[in-house]
């Protein structure tokens, strides 16, 4: 059966929970047509989580790469347009830190997504989920595991699809925040799992 990997990643800095792990649990098993969904967690680490990603990509042999993470403090569900060869900003989980540093020496500068992030916006906004593009997965985590994600893509044929969606925080981690919004859970994950329909139908 053909594959969709896709990835969350455990809590961070000032969040102590994050929405993507329960979406990523919830859907590992369950298939979209002819796909089966795998789910994973990653660490918040820049030493650990692109060789995470890096060994299930070999594992699973995905058609179609999809990364979760959370962005608290959005208000829509996300999907990125761009990844960059730059590591930068806070500490990760492990306590390192890097500033202005490549992912890869000698990599492209930066990779476009080749999910279908337009169809995918259009679909969650006919549905009435709020959605939009993003021009930028930041330079911390989520950018770096979109980037190996699409590094390995570009090296691979087996790949049709692979990029990064940013989800707003749940109810759950709102109300610990106290000043940003939030989504319930049920909602995020039927927006993701509409996501994921796009784009398993836009490669069919
Ligand atoms: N969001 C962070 C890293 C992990 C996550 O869920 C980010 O946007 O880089």
């Amino acid at each position: 059966m053909v594959k969709l990997l896709l990835t969350g990643f455990e809590p961070f800095l000032t969040n102590p929970i994050n929405p993507t792990m329960d979406i990523v649990r919830a859907l590992n098993g369950k298939r979209i047509d002819q796909y089966e969904i795998v789910g994973h967690v990653l660490s918040v680490d820049f030493q650990k989580a692109p060789e995470q990603f890096l060994k299930l990509i070999e594992e699973v042999k995905p058609t179609i790469i999809v990364s979760l993470g959370l962005a608290a403090g959005i208000t829509k569900i996300s999907p990125e347009r761009v990844a960059i060869n730059v590591k930068d900003g806070e500490k990760d989980n492990a306590g390192n830190a890097f500033e202005d540093a490549p992912i890869r020496e000698n990599g492209d500068v930066a990779y476009f997504s080749t999910l279908p992030i337009r169809k995918i916006v259009n679909r969650l906004n006919t549905a009435g989920f709020p959605a939009a593009i993003s021009n930028s997965a930041g330079t911390y985590l989520c950018n770096n595991i979109m980037y190996e994600g699409l590094y390995y893509a570009a090296n691979n044929e087996r790949i049709k699809a692979a990029g990064f969606i940013h989800i707003p925080a749940s109810f759950e981690l709102a109300i610990q925040h106290g000043r940003i919004p939030g989504w319930s859970a049920r909602d995020l994950q039927k927006a993701i799992e509409l996501a994921l329909g796009e784009c398993v139908q836009s490669i069919q």
